[in-house]
C-alpha cells in the first residue's frame, strides 16, 4: 500500500497492483524529501525565496507575478476547503482553455491536497461525463465560456455536485472573501496530484496517475539536461495544459526556475507566429505541424527571439526540422513523450541532434528496442520501444495496464531502431506499420518521403485493403497553397518524387488529395480514422487508384 496522506482514499484504492507498476529508477537521484507538495515547491518557494515579484503569466491582456499567482491559488484553495468541503485526495476537474486562472485553480487545488483532472478546452459533454465518472468526480472549476458544455455535462452525469465558472465573477466572487495565504497540505511525494487522460488515438480514454514527486521529475530530467532553460527565458507554445506537454512545456519548466511564460487561448500557428513576434519569447513548444504551418503562414513573421524550440506528440520529420532551420537557425528539439510517461523521455538539444531521429534517453531514462518476446534486439533492428525511468505508466484501474508494462519497462506502442550510436528513430506506431505484399513499411517514412516535396504541406500515410497485395500504401495529401491543381498528373509526380527518396517498395500506390487530416485534440493525426474511411469506399467498390 502507497503512504498516503489523504482522507479520499479513491485514487491509492485504485493505483494498478504494485507487481504491475513499471520499475521505477534513478528516483533517489532526484533527492526529493519523502513528504512533498510540488505545488509548494513550484509556487510558494518561488515567492518565500524573494521572486513573487518577477512575472511569471503573461497573456495579451495583462501579466501576473509569482506573488499574484501564490494569492489567488491560496484564495482558491480556500474556496475549496472551507466552502466547497474539498477533502484531501478528492479530484477536481478542470476545462477551461490556457489562461492564468486556469494556473491559479490547478496550484490551488494542489495546494489543498486534492487531484487535478484537467481537460482540454474543446471536450464535450458526452466525453467529459466518460472522465467525471472514470475519476469519481464531484467538484468543477470552468471558463464560464464553456458554461453550455458543462450544463449538458451535468446532465449526462449526477456526480459532479458543485461546478464553479470563472470569467463572470462566480469563482473570484468567492476568491474575494478570503484571505490571500494558504498552508500547503502536507502531501506524501508518492500522493497522486494528477490524473491525465490519455489523448489516445482510439477507444476509451485512460486516466495515467502521477505522484506530486512525478511534477518535480519531469522538472528536473528533461527539462533541466535537455532544454536546459534559465530564469530570464520567456516560453510560449500551443498545447493545452490538459495534455502533459502543454503543462510540462507551459508551465512547470518555467516555474521550476522562475521563468515567464506567455499563455495564449487559442494559438493555431499564424497566431503563435504572431506572439513570438509581439512578446519575443525565448522557448516555443509546439507539435511538428505547428512548425510547419508556421512556416507556411507566417513567412514574414520575426521568430529571431528564439533559443530553444521543442518538438512532441508526433515524430518530426526532418524535412520540417530542416526548413525550421533554415528559416530560423534552430535546430528544433525533438522528444518523445507519452501522457503515461507524463513527458519527454527521449531528446537530444544543440549539437547532439540529429535530424530525423528522436535523440538519446533523457538523463534517469533508459530506452531499449525490443522483439514481440520482450527481449533486446541488436542495433540497427526495428522492434517495440521499451523505457523505464523515475516516471511510468500507473493507470486508473484500467486492464491495459498489464500490456503497457512488460517486464518493469513501459512499452509506449512505438515501432522504433537504434542505431550503433545509440540514437532512437522512431519507425511508427506499433499498429500503423503497414505490410504490404510482404514488407514492413513505415507509414511516417513515406510521409518524411512525401513531405520533401515542395508542393505538400501535410500528409498522412496508411495500409488499406488490397485484394492482390493484402495492404496497400496509401497517401492522403495536403497541398500548399501556390501547388499546381491536385488530380492523377500531381499524384504521378509524387509517387515518382517517393521513388527516388526511398525504396521504390515503400510508394504510395494510392493517393487522395484532402483539404484536411482528422486529429486529435493534441494534434496528433488519427490515421485509424483515413484507414477506416478507405476502407468504406473499397467496400463500395471503389477501388483506390493504383498506378
Ligand atoms: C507519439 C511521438 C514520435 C508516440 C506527449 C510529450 O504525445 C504525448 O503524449 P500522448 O500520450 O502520446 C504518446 C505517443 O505519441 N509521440 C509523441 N512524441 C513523439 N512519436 N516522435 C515524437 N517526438 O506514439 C507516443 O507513444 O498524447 C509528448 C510530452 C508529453 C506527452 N504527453
Amino acid at each position: 500500500m502507497t503512504p498516503t496522506a489523504y482522507q479520499d482514499t479513491f485514487a491509492a484504492d485504485h493505483l494498478p497492483p504494485r507487481d504491475q507498476w513499471p520499475e521505477l529508477i534513478n528516483v533517489d537521484q532526484l533527492g526529493y524529501p519523502e513528504w512533498l507538495n510540488c505545488a509548494e515547491e513550484l509556487l510558494d518557494r518561488a515567492v518565500a525565496e524573494g521572486d513573487g515579484d518577477r512575472l511569471v503569466l503573461r497573456t495579451p491582456e495583462y501579466s501576473w507575478t509569482y506573488r499574484d499567482l501564490a494569492e489567488r491559488a491560496n484564495r482558491i484553495a480556500r474556496v475549496l476547503v472551507e466552502d466547497l468541503g474539498l477533502k484531501t485526495g478528492e479530484r477536481v476537474l478542470l476545462h477551461a482553455p490556457n489562461n492564468p486562472m486556469l494556473v491559479a485553480c490547478w496550484f490551488g487545488i494542489i495546494k489543498a491536497g486534492g487531484i487535478v483532472v484537467a481537460t482540454m478546452p474543446m471536450l464535450r459533454a458526452r466525453e467529459l461525463a466518460v472522465v467525471i465518472e472514470k475519476a469519481r468526480i464531484r467538484l468543477a472549476f470552468f471558463d464560464h465560456r464553456l458554461a453550455a458544455e458543462m450544463v449538458e455535462t451535468r446532465q449526462r452525469t449526477a456526480l459532479v455536485e458543485q461546478a464553479l465558472a470563472y470569467g463572470n465573477g462566480e469563482l473570484e466572487a468567492g476568491m474575494a472573501a478570503k484571505p490571500a495565504e494558504f498552508a500547503a497540505v502536507k502531501t506524501h511525494g508518492e500522493d497522486v496530484c494528477l490524473i491525465a487522460f490519455s489523448s489516445g488515438t482510439t477507444g476509451v480514454p485512460k486516466g495515467t496517475m502521477h505522484f506530486h514527486r512525478d511534477v518535480l521529475a519531469i522538472c528536473d530530467t528533461f527539462s533541466q539536461h535537455v532544454l536546459k532553460p534559465r530564469r530570464d527565458d520567456v516560453f510560449i507554445g500551443s498545447p493545452p495544459l490538459a495534455f502533459t506537454f502543454g503543462l510540462g512545456g507551459l508551465v512547470l519548466f518555467p516555474m521550476r526556475v522562475r521563468a515567464a511564460t506567455v499563455l495564449l487561448e487559442k494559438a493555431p500557428p499564424p497566431e503563435l507566429a504572431k506572439a513570438i513576434e509581439q512578446f519575443r519569447p525565448t522557448i516555443c513548444f509546439t507539435s511538428p505541424t505547428g512548425y510547419r504551418f508556421m512556416l507556411e503562414h507566417a513567412p514574414a513573421c520575426n521568430l529571431s527571439s528564439l533559443r530553444q524550440c521543442v518538438s512532441a506528440g508526433e515524430t518530426l520529420p526532418k524535412a520540417t526540422s530542416d526548413a525550421w532551420f533554415a528559416k530560423t537557425g534552430q535546430r528544433i528539439i525533438d522528444g518523445i513523450g507519452a501522457t503515461e510517461m507524463l513527458h519527454i523521455f527521449i531528446s537530444a538539444s544543440g549539437d547532439e541532434i540529429r535530424p530525423g531521429a528522436t535523440g538519446k534517453p533523457v538523463p534517469g531514462f533508459e530506452a531499449r528496442v525490443i522483439d514481440a518476446e520482450g527481449r533486446e534486439v541488436p542495433p540497427d533492428t526495428i522492434g517495440r520501444l521499451a523505457v523505464r525511468g523515475p516516471t511510468g505508466c500507473r493507470y486508473l484501474a484500467d486492464e491495459r495496464q498489464k500490456s503497457y508494462v512488460l517486464g518493469g519497462w513501459n512499452v509506449t506502442g512505438d515501432a522504433y531502431r537504434m542505431d550503433a550510436d545509440g540514437y532512437f528513430w522512431f519507425q511508427a506506431r506499433t499498429d500503423d506499420m503497414i505490410v504490404s505484399s510482404g514488407y514492413n513499411i513505415s507509414g511516417p517514412e513515406v510521409e518524411a518521403a512525401l513531405l520533401e516535396h515542395p508542393h505538400v504541406m501535410e500528409c498522412a500515410v496508411v495500409g488499406v485493403p488490397d485484394a492482390m497485395r493484402g495492404m496497400i500504401v496509401k497517401a492522403f495529401v495536403l497541398l500548399r497553397a501556390e501547388a499546381p491543381a491536385a488530380g492523377a498528373a500531381l499524384a504521378e509526380q509524387l509517387q515518382v518524387f517517393v521513388k527516388a527518396q526511398i525504396a521504390p517498395y515503400k510508394y504510395p500506390r494510392a493517393v487522395e488529395f484532402v483539404a484536411a487530416l482528422p486529429r486529435t485534440e493534441s494534434g496528433k493525426v488519427q490515421r485509424f480514422k483515413l484507414r477506416q474511411a478507405a476502407e468504406a469506399k473499397a467496400t463500395k467498390g471503389e477501388a483506390p487508384r493504383t498506378n
